[in-house]
C-alpha cells in the first residue's frame, strides 16, 4: 500500500505496511480501486451532461464513494466492496445514458472514451473481496494507470482529489438535508474525468483554485441547511461535565443524526451529548431546545480511545474521525452514515436508533453528576453579525489590536502543542477565531472578554470556515479594505482532506500569508510547494515567539 494523504502520513513520506490510522492494505487497495471507480463514472457522467443529461446515479454514488475513501471514516472491507460493486453498475448505466442521449442528439453511434474504456475493462461480475483487493493494489496513487505522471503533476492531481474529497463530505451532509446543486456535480464529474488525462502544471495549479471555488459553494449550501433546518446558531453555553443516568454520546459532523437520535430519545431518561466536531450542534436552536442535550464530553478525535473507554454509555459516530474500538467498547459503540469498521454495528439509512437507545438503557450510564466548566459556542457569522458594531467600534478605538484565526483540525503530533501555546501566548488585546476539532487544545482555558466580547469565539465546525470568510470580508468591508489588508491572521492546522478543501478554498479568496502544520503535506512535491509560497505566501508554523514577533511586531 501507499498513502500519504493526511497529515500522519508514517514517517513524514506515506504509509507502506499499515496506515498509523488503522487502515490496513486490504482496505487501502479497496480504497484505491473505489477512486479509480469514481473516475470511470466521471468519464461518463461528464460527457453525459455536456449533452444535456442528468445522471443522479452518478451524483450519489461519487458523492458517497469519494467520502468513504477520506481519512477515518470507512475501514470496513465489506462496505467498501460494496460501494465498488455499486459503483460498477451505476459506471455501465452512466455509459449507457451517455450513449443513449448521444444518439437521440446525433443520430449516431457515440465515440469512444479512451480513458474511460481501460477503467470499465476486463471487469468480472462476482468478483470477491480479494479479487477486488488484489485488482485495487495495481491501481494506487504511483501506478500511472492513466499514463506517465510527473513529481509535480501527481502532487498536483492528488491535491485536486483530495479536495474533492473534502468536498464530497460537506456535499453529503447537505444532500442529507434535502440541498444540493446540479452544477457542483457537474464539476465534480469534470474534475475527476480530467485526472485521467495528461494536464500541464499549470492546468492543474488552475484546476485546484477550482476546487477551492467550489467547495466554497458546498460550504456556503451547507450552512445555508444548516441554519434552514435548525435556526441559527447563536452564543450558547457547553456543560463539559455529566449528568447522573443514561448516556449516549454522538460524534462526528451530522447534526441531522444527532438530531433524530435526539427525537428519539425524547422521554427515555436518556442524556445525550456531544463529541468532537459534535460540540456546536450546542448553538443551533432546532437542537438545544431538547433538554436532555446534556453537555458535552471529551476531546478531540484522537483521545477517543480513552474517552469511549470511560464513557458509561453507548456511543454513535456519525462520520470522522473513527479510530480502532478497544474491545472495551466494542459493545457500546454503532456507526452511521459513511463510517464504518468491522463488526461495528452499523445503523443503516432508516435511522433506527433502537439499537442505541437499547444499549445505553442496559448499560446505566452515570452513576451520579460529574462537574464541568460550561464553556461557549455559537459565533457562526450570523451571530457575529450582529454585534459587527461592538466589534468594529473596539478595532477603531484599539480595545482590539489583531483577530487570529487559529483553526483546523487536531491529531497526535506532539508539535501541536503549538497551537495551545500560540493561543495562551496572544496578548489581551486581541480575539481568537476557531472551528473545527483543532479547538480542543485550548477551549477549555479561560481567555477573558474585551468589553463584553468574549476573547475566544468559537465559530463551529470544519465546514464553518465558510462562516470564519463571511465574517473576515465583512469586516474587510466595514475597514473598506481586503480580507489580506485587515488586522487578520490564520493559524491553520490540518489533519483530513477536508481541511485541504478548505485550504484550497482560502486560497481561491486570495487569502495570503496562512500559516500552516503542524507539518506540510507530503503530497505537495518541492515545486508545487514553491507555486504556494509565491503566489499566496504559505508558510510552515515556526515557534510561537517567531510567529507571534512575525505577525504583531517586536513590540508586542
Ligand atoms: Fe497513513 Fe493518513 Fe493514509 Fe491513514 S490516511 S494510511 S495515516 S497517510
Ligand atoms: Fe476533525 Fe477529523 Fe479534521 Fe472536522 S473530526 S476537523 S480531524
Amino acid at each position: 500500500m501507499f498513502c500519504y494523504q493526511c497529515e500522519e502520513k508514517a514517517k513524514g513520506t506515506g504509509c507502506t505496511t499499515r496506515g498509523v490510522c488503522g487502515k490496513d492494505p486490504d482496505v487501502a487497495a479497496l480504497q484505491d480501486l473505489l477512486v479509480f471507480q469514481m473516475k470511470g463514472i466521471a468519464l461518463y457522467a461528464s460527457k453525459a451532461r455536456e449533452l444535456g443529461a442528468e445522471t443522479p446515479e452518478a451524483d450519489t454514488l461519487i458523492t458517497e464513494g469519494l467520502f468513504a475513501t477520506t481519512t477515518n471514516v470507512n475501514f470496513d472491507p465489506e462496505r467498501l466492496a460494496d460501494l465498488i460493486r455499486r459503483a460498477q453498475d451505476v459506471k455501465e448505466s452512466t455509459r449507457r445514458t451517455y450513449k443513449e442521449t448521444y444518439r437521440k442528439k446525433d443520430g449516431d453511434q457515440a465515440p469512444e472514451i479512451k480513458e474511460a474504456t481501460a477503467a470499465a475493462a476486463q471487469w468480472k461480475p462476482g468478483e470477491t473481496i480479494k479479487d477486488l483487493v488484489a485488482r485495487g493494489e495495481k491501481l494506487g496513487i504511483k501506478s500511472e494507470v492513466f499514463g506517465p505522471e510527473t513529481e509535480d503533476t501527481r502532487a498536483l492531481k492528488e491535491l485536486i482529489t483530495y479536495g474533492l474529497k473534502g468536498m464530497a463530505a460537506y456535499l453529503h451532509h447537505a444532500r442529507v438535508l434535502g440541498y444540493d446543486d446540479r452544477k457542483v456535480y457537474g464539476f465534480m464529474h469534470e474534475a475527476l474525468a480530467s485526472l485521467t488525462t495528461q494536464q500541464s502544471v499549470d492546468d492543474l495549479v488552475s484546476l485546484a483554485l477550482k476546487v477551492g471555488e467550489v467547495n466554497l459553494k458546498v460550504m456556503e449550501i451547507l450552512d445555508q441547511a444548516h441554519n434552514e433546518t435548525f435556526g441559527s446558531p447563536e452564543p450558547s453555553p457547553v456543560f463539559l461535565g455529566a449528568k447522573k443516568g443514561p448516556a449516549i454520546l454522538v460524534s462526528g459532523h451530522d447534526l441531522m443524526d444527532l438530531y433524530l437520535l435526539l427525537k428519539q430519545t425524547e422521554g427515555k431518561g436518556i442524556n445525550i451529548y456531544t463529541h468532537g466536531e459534535m460540540l456546536p450542534a450546542r448553538a443551533y436552536p432546532e437542537l438545544k431546545k431538547f433538554t436532555h442535550l446534556a453537555g458535552n464530553y471529551g476531546g478531540a478525535w484522537q483521545d477517543q480511545q480513552k474517552d469511549f473507554e470511560a464513557f458509561p454509555g453507548a456511543i454513535l459516530v456519525t462520520t470522522n474521525c473513527l479510530q480502532k474500538p478497544r474491545d472495551s467498547y466494542k459493545n457500546n459503540i454503532f456507526t452511521t452514515g459513511p463510517v464504518a469498521w468491522p463488526e461495528v454495528r452499523h445503523i443503516g439509512p432508516s435511522k433506527d436508533f433502537t439499537p442505541v437507545i437499547e444499549k445505553a438503557l442496559e448499560m446505566k450510564g452515570f452513576p451520579e453528576d460529574l462537574d464541568g466548566k460550561t464553556i461557549l459556542t455559537g459565533f457562526a457569522h450570523r451571530a457575529v453579525m450582529k454585534v459587527a458594531d461592538k466589534v468594529i467600534e473596539a478595532v477603531k478605538s484599539g480595545k482590539i489590536r489583531h483577530f487570529f484565526l487559529i483553526g483546523g483540525c487536531d491529531g497526535r503530533n506532539p508539535k501541536r502543542s503549538y497551537y495551545t501555546e500560540l493561543a495562551k501566548a496572544i496578548p489581551d488585546d486581541c480575539v481568537i477565531l476557531t472551528l473545527a476539532c483543532g479547538k480542543y487544545r485550548f477551549n477549555n482555558l479561560d481567555f477573558g472578554t474585551i468589553g463584553d466580547l468574549p476573547r475566544l469565539m468559537d465559530i463551529g465546525q470544519c465546514n464553518d470556515a465558510y462562516s470564519a470568510v463571511q465574517i473576515a470580508l465583512a469586516l474587510a468591508k466595514a475597514f473598506d479594505c481586503s480580507v489580506n489588508d485587515l488586522p487578520l491572521s490564520l493559524v491553520i492546522s490540518w489533519y483530513e482532506q477536508k481541511a485541504v478543501g478548505i485550504l484550497l478554498s482560502l486560497l481561491y479568496l486570495g487569502i495570503k500569508d496562512i500559516r500552516l502544520g503542524p507539518s506540510l503535506p507530503a503530497f505537495v512535491s518541492p515545486n508545487v510547494l514553491q507555486v504556494l509560497v509565491d503566489t499566496f505566501g504559505i508558510k510552515p508554523i515556526s515557534t510561537v515567539e517567531e510567529d507571534l514577533k512575525a505577525i504583531l511586531g517586536s513590540d508586542r
